[in-house]
């Protein structure tokens, strides 16, 4: 069967309206053979328009109801969503090309999120500090902040929108969501669970609290340019993100930004080397390398770089490779031709400038898709292989090796890329491990030990410095960036006493 006659099955069975088809709109297309399921319907300027407004009139109302009872909405989202899991990561292997392992993964990931976001609904905590005043106290509280703009990529065309919406909504705040012009299909899927969770929730909910708007980046430059969404966060290429940055800084509004990485991870001689091989396979070769924390270069201890080197070109040789619903399947289509195109030009200029090509970096002919072999290139020994090209993201499964002699030549390297998202070492060492994750060890929002850089759970803040944006989403206290913090101080004597002792008497 076509990926496209699959998808138009799959929508059907999650909800989708026929509405969403029009001629000469967006195209759909499936990276695995090609095939289109038909064009979509895009958002026009004045929907945009109209979605800011109806964002508003939501919030107003929405801002009322109760945290807990917020939740229950996520919650009944989250049950919503156990009830499509099977469908919805269809969905996400045709339109994404993950293997079915990883799409239903995907939609697990929502799913850890609506729970988290449901019991934090009973934890947005504030503070109460003394007052320096006699008969007065003072308190920090967080309220709802506003319409929340979500401008999401297509490696994780489903899961951003719900790490985002889950606490927003918990917080109080409506959300618009511009998905990929790759990845529509998955999105307007998660807008029709959606709708059934709201129906299931009853009167208090207002229309409007999620909107989907289909089209290209002019839809994405205006969420960032409008006043009316207090926040916008953005996943996806560097250079989009200081778009949108600068946008929404222009008119003092926030950002929250999960852009590039270049996650490295450091093999040192005392590392459990089987342990190391199968964490390397799956974090540069997972999502055929499409993954913002996918494993891109490889910092191995020059002792055991050829013994490491010789195990993965094995590992490699052996990938099954193809269509991503094929259950044997670990390496599915890179999105687009044009994703293709990028992996190898880098490719040619990492040989340019003094790598050897290990293993892979070919096509591999299959209809209609753009499959290629995942690549191990080999860089010149220390800082002089970390050329241009590697301190690049290529979103695509190239994997480049360097090679260090001291520890700290290893974190220095680590540590000397533009961008700070998800970072590792595999080491038996305690003193190694300590030191990657001390002040002067790794620089990443990511830091792990002996477990490679992609596949965070949700539990833990996401995200990463430098270049990849500075943005937290998920976990922890990433809540607070949806909500807007407001001091307060009650008096509760009978005196007005001023603060600093100052003395204003009339
Ligand atoms: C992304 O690639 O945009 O840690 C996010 C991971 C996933 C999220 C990746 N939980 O690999």
């Amino acid at each position: 069967m076509t990926a496209a006659a699959n998808a138009r099955d799959l929508l059907d069975r999650l909800g989708v309206s026929a509405h969403v088809w029009a001629d000469g709109g967006l195209p759909t297309r499936s990276p695995i053979d090609g095939s289109s399921a038909g064009s979509l319907a895009q958002a026009s300027p004045a929907d945009v328009d109209t979605a800011l407004t109806q964002a508003s009139s939501a919030f107003a109302a929405w801002r009322r109801v109760p945290a807990p009872r917020r939740g229950e909405l996520v919650r009944l989202l989250g049950e919503e969503l156990r009830a499509a899991k099977a469908d919805l990561a269809m969905l996400v292997t045709l339109e994404a090309g993950k293997i079915v392992s990883e799409g239903l993964g995907e939609v697990q990931e929502m799913i850890d999120i609506c729970d988290f976001a449901t019991g934090l609904s009973r934890q947005l905590h504030g503070l109460t500090m003394p007052s320096e005043r006699p008969g007065h106290h003072m308190r920090e509280t967080w309220q709802p902040l506003g319409p929340v703009g979500v401008i999401s990529a297509f490696n994780f065309p489903v899961a951003v929108w719900a790490w985002n919406a889950a606490l927003a909504l918990v917080c109080g705040d409506p959300v618009i969501w511009k998905p990929s012009e790759k990845t529509p299909l998955t999105a307007l899927a998660t807008q029709a669970v959606f709708d059934r969770a709201v129906a299931c929730f009853g009167p208090d909910a207002p229309p409007h609290l999620s909107q989907v708007l289909i089209g290209g980046r002019e839809i994405g430059e205006r969420l960032a340019a409008d006043p009316r969404l207090p926040l916008v966060s953005a996943t996806g290429s560097t250079r989009m993100g200081r778009a949108v940055a600068q946008s929404v800084a222009s008119r003092l509004g926030r950002s929250l930004l999960e852009l590039g990485g270049n996650n490295a991870m450091i093999v040192t001689p005392s590392a459990d080397m089987d342990m190391a091989v199968r964490a390397i396979a799956f974090s540069a070769v997972g999502t055929c390398g499409q993954r913002c924390t996918s494993l891109r270069r490889l910092l191995v201890h020059a002792d055991i770089a050829d013994s490491l080197t010789a195990r993965l070109t094995q590992a490699y040789a052996t990938l099954p490779i193809g269509d991503p619903r094929q259950p044997e399947t670990l390496v599915g289509p890179l999105i687009d031709a044009d994703a293709t195109t990028a992996f190898e030009a880098s490719l040619s200029q990492a040989v340019a400038q003094g790598g050897t090509i290990l293993k892979g970096g070919t096509r591999v002919a299959r209809e209609g898709g753009h499959y290629v072999t995942p690549a191990i290139v080999r860089m010149p020994a220390g800082a002089s292989g970390q050329t241009d090209v590697v301190r690049h993201e290529t979103f695509a499964p190239i994997l480049y090796v360097l090679t260090w002699t001291e520890f700290d030549e290893a974190v220095a390297l680590q540590n000397d890329v533009p961008q700070g998202l998800s970072s590792c070492v595999f080491t038996d060492s305690v003193r190694e491990a300590e030191a990657f994750l001390s002040a002067w060890g790794s620089d990443c929002g990511i830091a792990n030990v002996n477990i490679g850089p992609s596949g965070a759970e949700i539990g833990g803040a996401f995200g990463g410095e430098k270049d990849t944006g500075g943005g937290r989403e998920s976990g922890s206290d990433a809540w607070k960036a949806y909500m807007r913090r407001q001091t307060q101080t009650v008096n509760f004597s009978s005196q007005l006493p001023l603060a600093q002792g100052v003395r204003f008497d009339v």
